[in-house]
C-alpha cells in the first residue's frame, strides 16, 4: 500500500517555473489540458444556454470537475484502458476524444447521438469504440460493473483461447467483439456523496480481494446535492474512511490542480498496471454551477462559501498558471478560447438541425437484434434415450442431475463461461481439494458440485455474501464478452441486486442503442411447497421481473425443460433470470435421461403436458405437477378432459399455444404459486379477456397463492399456497360454468 498526499492548498504555487515539463505534462500537453477544461466549461455553459430556450430538454454540468477529469483522460487510454465515468466526467471524456458535437447531439436527443440515439439524458456516456461504457442514473450503480470489467480483462489475459469464435458455432459469441490487454486498467468515478452506497462498498472489497487494476476516482466537491460532505461520510473524509482496504494505492490530490492531478492519476496508473492491485484516488474540487439546473445552491450555501469555492476555480487557476510560466500569454490565450468558441458554435448549429429518432425505432434493441430465443437455432432434439444394448434403460435423472450436467457440457465447450455466486465452489480452500480431504460442497443445493474440481477455481468461485455484486459484477464481465452464469442463492435474496437487474442488466443494451449488451445468465433457486421453508425461503415473485423490459425469464417445471432451457439461456444473447424451483430439484415427477450435450428448447415454446377439449389449464413451475394431479382425477371422476399447458417460459412467453388451446375448449383457468393479487396470472387473465373474448362460455379464472406470506408450520403453508384440491375445485366448478 502506498499513500500520497498532496495540499490541496499548495499544489498550484509549489510548481517549478522553470522546467519545461510540469509534473510529467509538457507544455504542449499542459496548453491542451486548458483547452479541453476550457472547452468543457464552454459546453456546459452553451447548454444552459440551449435548456433556457428550451432546445435541450435537460442540463448537467462537469463545471469544477475539468482538471481532475483531463488529467485522468490523458493518463489513461482510450479504446485500450476501460472508462466506467459518472455524469461530471465531461472533460474526461473530451480528452478521451468524444467530439463537443455528441455531446450536442445527446442534448437534443438526436437519432444520430452515438451514446444512445435519443434515449438517454445529456451527460450519460457511451462510447464503444473508446472504451466508455453506457452510463445509467442512479448514482454508484456503474461501479459493481467497473470491478467485473477488469476481471473480466484479467480473465481474458489468462484465457486467451475464451476470444476465439469457432467454427460453425451459432451463439452469442459471433456478436461479441473480446478483446483485453494485458496491463489494461478500468476507470470508475463516483461523487463524494455516492461513496455512501452500498454497492461502493461491496466494489472496493471486491477489487481488494481480487487486487484488481481498477482505479476508484471520488471526485469530492463538497455535497450531494445539498447534503455536505461531513453529513454523509462519518468525519468528512472519504480517504480516511477507506484506508484500511488492502492492496490499494492512494491518492488525495486538488482536482482542480491538472498538475498535481495528472501525476497522481500517472502514479495510480503505474501501481495498476504493473499488477500491484487496485488505486483510489480522492479529488476534491468544486461545484460553482449548483447541482444542476434545477438546483439553486444559494438556498443552501451562503455566498461567503461560494466565493471561496471560486477562488479554486479550476479553468481560471490553469489560466493564470499559463500566464504566470509563460506557456501561453494574453494573445494566446485569447486565440486559444476563440478558436473554442467557434468550433462550438458550429458543433451546435449542426446538433441543433439533427433529426430525432423516429417514433416506431422505440422497441429496437430491448432485446438482441442479433440473435432470436424463439428461433428454430434453439430446437435441437434430445439425444436418443433408447434402451443401450445391454437392455437397460438409460437413468432418469432429476432436475438438480441435469443442471449440473447442462453447466459442465457448456463448460467444457465455451471457455467464456464463468460460475460465482454464494457457495457455489467446492471448496475455496483448493488446496483441501487437492489433497482429497473433502468432497467439496457446489453449491447449498449441490447443483454446481464438482465444477471447480474440474474447470479450476478462476472459472467457478465463491463471491462474498453481496448479492448486488453478483449481478454488478457480472453485468461488467458480460460487457466484455464473457458468459457469467451466476446464482443468487434464494429467490428471497435476490432484492440487493435489484438495482442491478432492474436498472442496468435488463436496459444496458436499449439505453445505449445496441452500444453494448450484457447477456447474463442469473440462476435462482425459487419456490415454497417445503414443509418448513417459511416466509424468507419460500418467494416467488417472478411477475416482478417478467415486467422488466430487456430480461428474459424462464421457469421450467421438470428435469428435460431445465437443461433445454439452460443450455438456450447460456447461448443466447440476452440476459436471462433462470428460476429453478427447489421443491423440483430431486422430485420424482419429471425426471428424465441425459438429453446430451445439444439438447435446446427455444424460448417462448409451451408445452401440452395433457391435451384435452373442455377446458384450458395454464400454468408453470411447480403448479404443473400439481395441476395435473387435479386434471387426473377430474377426468376419471368427472369426465372432464383439461388441456395443461406448461408455460415453460415466462418472458417471451407462447401466445399461440394459449389461444389456440381456448379457441377449442373455451374456458381458461391460470394458475401460479405466486400470491393471487398483479401477479403473472393476471396478465395472462387480461390478454385472453381482452383478445379471446369472444372465444369464451365462460370467465377467465385463476388460482393462485393467498395475498399473504408462506408460512413455516406445515398447516399454515398448505392452506396459503395452492394445493392440488383448490386446482381440482377450480377445474370443477369452470368447467360447470
Ligand atoms: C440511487 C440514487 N439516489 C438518488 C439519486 C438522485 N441524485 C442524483 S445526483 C445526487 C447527488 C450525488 O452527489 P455526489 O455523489 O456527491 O456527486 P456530485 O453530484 O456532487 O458530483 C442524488 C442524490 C440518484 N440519481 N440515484
Ligand atoms: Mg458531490
Amino acid at each position: 500500500m502506498a499513500t500520497t498526499k498532496t495540499d490541496p492548498k499548495l499544489a498550484l504555487a509549489n510548481g517549478t517555473r522553470k522546467s519545461k515539463v510540469q509534473g510529467g505534462l509538457s507544455r504542449e500537453q499542459l496548453i491542451q489540458a486548458y483547452r479541453l477544461m476550457y472547452t468543457s466549461r464552454r459546453i456546459d455553459d452553451r447548454e444552459i444556454l440551449l435548456k433556457r430556450q428550451q432546445k435541450i430538454y435537460f442540463q448537467m454540468s462537469g463545471a469544477g470537475h475539468e482538471a481532475i477529469g483531463v488529467a485522468a483522460g490523458l493518463a489513461l487510454k482510450p479504446g485500450y484502458d476501460w472508462f466506467y465515468p459518472y455524469y461530471r466526467d465531461r472533460a474526461l471524456c473530451l480528452a478521451l476524444g468524444v467530439q463537443p458535437y455528441h455531446m450536442f447531439l445527446q442534448g437534443v436527443g438526436a437519432a444520430d447521438d452515438p451514446s444512445s440515439g435519443g434515449r438517454q439524458m445529456p451527460s450519460h456516456w457511451s462510447y464503444p469504440s473508446l472504451h466508455i461504457v453506457t452510463q445509467s442514473s442512479p448514482t454508484g450503480s456503474q461501479i459493481l460493473q467497473a470491478v467485473g470489467c477488469a476481471e473480466g480483462g484479467r480473465y481474458l489475459g489468462h484465457h486467451p483461447k475464451a476470444a476465439d469464435v469457432p467454427a460453425g458455432i451459432t451463439d452469442y459469441r459471433l456478436f461479441k467483439n473480446v478483446s483485453s490487454q494485458n496491463d489494461e486498467v478500468t476507470y470508475v468515478s463516483l461523487g463524494d456523496g455516492t461513496s455512501s452506497e452500498g454497492e461502493f462498498w461491496e466494489a472496493m472489497n471486491a477489487a481488494a480481494l481480487g487486487k484488481l487494476p481498477i482505479i476508484f476516482c471520488v471526485q469530492d466537491n463538497g455535497y450531494a446535492i445539498s447534503v455536505p460532505v461531513e453529513v454523509q461520510t462519518a468525519g468528512g473524509s472519504i480517504s480516511r474512511l477507506v484506508s484500511g482496504f488492502p492492496n490499494f494505492h492512494f491518492e488525495e490530490v486538488d482536482g482542480t490542480d491538472p498538475v498535481a492531478s495528472y501525476a497522481a492519476f500517472q502514479r495510480a496508473a503505474r501501481y495498476c498496471r504493473e499488477g500491484l492491485g487496485p488505486a483510489f484516488v480522492h479529488a476534491h474540487v468544486i461545484r460553482p454551477y449548483s447541482h444542476s439546473l434545477s438546483d439553486d445552491e444559494r438556498l443552501y450555501r451562503p455566498e461567503s462559501e461560494r466565493e471561496r469555492d471560486a477562488q479554486r476555480d479550476p479553468v481560471t487557476r490553469t489560466q493564470m498558471y499559463l500566464l504566470r510560466e509563460g506557456i501561453l500569454d494574453d494573445k494566446g490565450i485569447n486565440q486559444l478560447e476563440k478558436e473554442v468558441e467557434a468550433e462550438l458554435q458550429v458543433a451546435v448549429d449542426r446538433a441543433l438541425e439533427a433529426l430525432p429518432p423516429p417514433p416506431e425505432s422505440v422497441m429496437n434493441f430491448v432485446y438482441s437484434p442479433d440473435i432470436d430465443v424463439t428461433s428454430s437455432t434453439f430446437d435441437t432434439p434430445a439425444a436418443t434415450t433408447e434402451s443401450s444394448s445391454d437392455g437397460k434403460k438409460p437413468a432418469a435423472k432429476t432436475m438438480a442431475d441435469l443442471i449440473n450436467a447442462t453447466l459442465r457440457d457448456e463448460m467444457k465447450r465455451d471457455e467464456r463461461i464463468v460460475i460465482f455466486g454464494e457457495d457455489v465452489a467446492d471448496c475455496s480452500r483448493e488446496e483441501y481439494l487437492r489433497q482429497k480431504l473433502v468432497k467439496g460442497k457446489g453449491g447449498v443445493f449441490k447443483l454446481t458440485f464438482g465444477l471447480q474440481n474440474e474447470f479450476g477455481n478462476d472459472r467457478v468461485f465463491n463471491s462474498p455474501l453481496a448479492e448486488a455484486a453478483i449481478v454488478g459484477r457480472a453485468t461488467g464481465m458480460a460487457t466484455r464478452g464473457l458468459k457469467p452464469v451466476v446464482e443468487i442463492q434464494f429467490f428471497d435474496y435476490i432484492w440487493p441486486a435489484m438495482m442491478q437487474i432492474r436498472d442496468e442488466l435488463s436496459t444496458i443494451r436499449w439505453r445505449s442503442n445496441n452500444g453494448f449488451s450484457c447477456p447474463v445468465v442469473i440462476r435462482v433457486a425459487i419456490g415454497g411447497y417445503l414443509t418448513g421453508g417459511a416466509i424468507y425461503h419460500s418467494q416467488c415473485g417472478e411477475s416482478i421481473f417478467t415486467h422488466l423490459p430487456g430480461l428474459r425469464v424462464v421457469f421450467p417445471s421438470n428435469a428435460l425443460d431445465a437443461a433445454g432451457l439452460l443450455r438456450t439461456a447460456i447461448r443466447c444473447d440476452d440476459p436471462v433470470l433462470f428460476l429453478e424451483h427447489k421443491r423440483l430439484y430431486r422430485e420424482s415427477y419429471g425426471r428424465a435421461a441425459y438429453p446430451g450435450p445439444e439438447y435446446m428448447i427455444p424460448f417462448g415454446k409451451a408445452k401440452i403436458v395433457h391435451p384435452g377439449t373442455d377446458l384450458t389449464v395454464i400454468t408453470y413451475g411447480a403448479v404443473v405437477p400439481r395441476a395435473l394431479q387435479a386434471a387426473q382425477k377430474l377426468e376419471r371422476e368427472q369426465g372432464v378432459s383439461v388441456e395443461l399447458i406448461d408455460l415453460r417460459s415466462l418472458n417471451p412467453f407462447d401466445w399461440d399455444t394459449i389461444a389456440a388451446s381456448v379457441a377449442k375448449t373455451n374456458r381458461a383457468l391460470v394458475a401460479y404459486e405466486d400470491t393471487l393479487s398483479w401477479g403473472y396470472g393476471g396478465e395472462i387473465a387480461a390478454r385472453i379477456a381482452d383478445q379471446l373474448f369472444d372465444q369464451l362460455d365462460a370467465p377467465v379464472r385463476r388460482v393462485a397463492a393467498k395475498d399473504t406470506f408462506v408460512a413455516y408450520q406445515p398447516i399454515l403453508e398448505d392452506a396459503i399456497l395452492p394445493q392440488p384440491n383448490d386446482l381440482y375445485l377450480a377445474m370443477k366448478e369452470l368447467a360447470q360454468y
